[in-house]
């Protein structure tokens, strides 16, 4: 009998869904209108899950899958999971390590751009009609921030975090970082979050959220300081959303490039109107390529934990 699995949210690559589906019953949670009686149903049953790692798994759910041997996230953040509870239980928690830095960081460097560039304003500025329009072309687009040279501060310098340093020296940026402790890495550490925002022209947010603490709030948003740049590819609950809205409402900061909210898909209308933000659906992953890596990685690594196997990208 194939083992079953619960799938907590959907996989956008057709090979992969098909292959998951060939190796396991696979019941689709997020399909369902009424996941209780579902859960009744089928929770005895359940063996995997696989979910995102946005979307993670509530203790309470665990709680009613006696069975369940892994949970394989269909990502890399594990802070939407319980990892004590599930330690506890022996239950075995991989995620797609490695699978996504290259697009995760490429992205925060777009937003960087885009954010400091205004491209985003400039492509409403075209389609609205205004260019052709307008009696001084470009009169109403202020003037952008150059980005080559600015001094970046990352915060959180692992897999994506070195990435992202990659690729904004390639542009001339000076670069700082914090993290828990200081990095093997040719760049200056910041142990204190407020002096490394006070340090950087933009500040990007690369760390894991398992602490769940937003650690950007008013006071690093005040160092950042009104020509300063907030770029967030990594957990919107990182920042102090109302903090951040009053920071560019006072312009006491220059603006922000956010693909990551605290409480997805709900993003702060505030933010709506604000040609001083470039707001993204959390989908620094979302391409064809990474997307099929990390489904493949998930397939592969519930083969593995089925077969006795230490999978890849194991967590705990
Ligand atoms: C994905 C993510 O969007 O890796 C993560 O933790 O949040 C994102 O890469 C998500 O996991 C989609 O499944």
């Amino acid at each position: 009998m194939k083992p079953e699995v619960l799938q907590l949210s959907p996989i956008l690559i057709p090979e992969v869904r098909e292959r998951l589906e060939a190796l396991f019953t696979v019941h689709r949670y997020y399909e369902q209108a009424d996941k209780d009686a579902y859960i009744s149903a089928h929770g005895n049953n359940i063996r995997a899950v696989v979910t995102g790692g946005h979307t993670g798994i509530s203790q309470a759910l665990m709680a009613r899958l006696p069975k369940l041997e892994v949970i394989a996230v269909n990502g890399v953040g594990t802070d939407a999971i319980d990892l004590a509870y599930a330690r506890d239980r022996g239950i075995q928690v991989t995620a797609t390590l490695g699978a996504l830095t290259e697009d995760v960081a490429d992205l925060a460097i777009g937003l960087l751009i885009g954010v400091c560039r205004g491209l985003c304003s400039g492509d409403r500025f075209v389609r609205a009609g205004h260019w052709a329009t307008s009696a001084t072309p470009l009169a109403p687009l202020p003037l952008a921030r150059q980005v080559s040279g600015m001094r970046v501060g990352i915060v959180g310098m692992g897999r994506v975090g070195r990435a992202v340093a990659q690729r904004a020296a390639a542009f001339g940026c000076p670069i700082r970082y914090t993290d828990l402790q200081p990095q093997d890495v040719p760049y200056g550490f910041e142990s204190n979050l407020q002096q490394l925002a006070k340090d950087s022209d933009a500040l990007i947010l690369a760390a894991a959220a398992d602490q769940g603490e937003a650690l950007v709030g008013r006071k690093v948003l005040q160092a950042l300081g009104p020509d300063g740049y907030l770029i967030n590819i990594a957990r919107g609950k990182l920042v102090d959303e109302p903090a951040l809205i009053a920071a560019l409402e006072a312009r006491e900061i220059a603006g922000a490039a956010l693909d990551v909210f605290a409480d997805e898909p709900r993003v702060p209308e505030a933010l709506f109107e604000r040609e001083d933000v470039v707001l993204q659906p959390h989908r620094a992953s979302a391409t064809v390529q990474t997307r099929t890596r990390m489904g493949e990685m998930v397939v592969a690594s519930l083969v593995d934990v089925f077969a006795g196997r230490t999978p890849q990208g194991l967590v705990i």
